[in-house]
């Protein structure tokens, strides 16, 4: 993440990923304020065993961009909600990468790194029979836990009439 303030994005993620039995290790990195330490972990994730990047940065947020120029790990974007924009330029610096360095772009904040993180376990899952198993028990779990609403709870005429 770029920043301290990023973290409340990604704890939800990180928990996933804690289910799914899978490694990860959570670091500040920021493009601006840190640039040779971004410059660093890019160019060593491949050789660290980094299988892919979850970047979570907000406002003009370049971290997944810097990222993905130095290194061919997967870089899995997540926006942050920013103070003035409510995260509409993080989505839009994250998803509007030009042609050439992709960068993967999830939703805005818990969602977004929450996905961020079932999509990471999902490529691993390519290569992995365990965690292609305990994906789809978190997603049976998933299922379970919605609940079955009897259709005469929803008794409104339109919209603005719940009664
Ligand atoms: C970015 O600026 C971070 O990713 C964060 O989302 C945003 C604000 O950072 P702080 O000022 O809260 O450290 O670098």
């Amino acid at each position: 993440m770029g920043s301290q303030s990023d973290w409340a994005h990604l704890i939800v993620g990180t928990q996933i990923l804690r289910d799914l039995g899978i490694d990860f290790a959570v670091q500040i990195v920021s493009a601006h304020r840190t640039p040779e330490r971004l410059r660093d972990y890019a160019l060593n994730a491949r050789a660290n065993g980094l299988c892919a990047i979850i970047a979570c940065a907000g406002g003009a947020a370049h971290l997944p961009g810097m990222l993905a120029a130095w290194t061919t790990v997967p870089v899995l974007g997540v926006p942050a909600p920013s103070a003035h924009l409510n995260g509409l330029d993080s989505l839009l610096s994250i998803v509007q990468m030009p042609k050439g360095v992709p960068v993967a772009c999830f939703a805005i904040g818990e969602a977004g790194g929450a996905n961020a993180a079932l999509f990471a376990a999902s490529v691993l899952a390519q290569d992995d029979p365990a965690i292609a198993q305990r994906l789809t028990a978190w997603r049976e779990a998933q299922s379970a836990g919605v609940a079955e609403i009897p259709e005469e709870t929803f008794t409104g005429t339109g919209p603005g009439d719940a009664s």
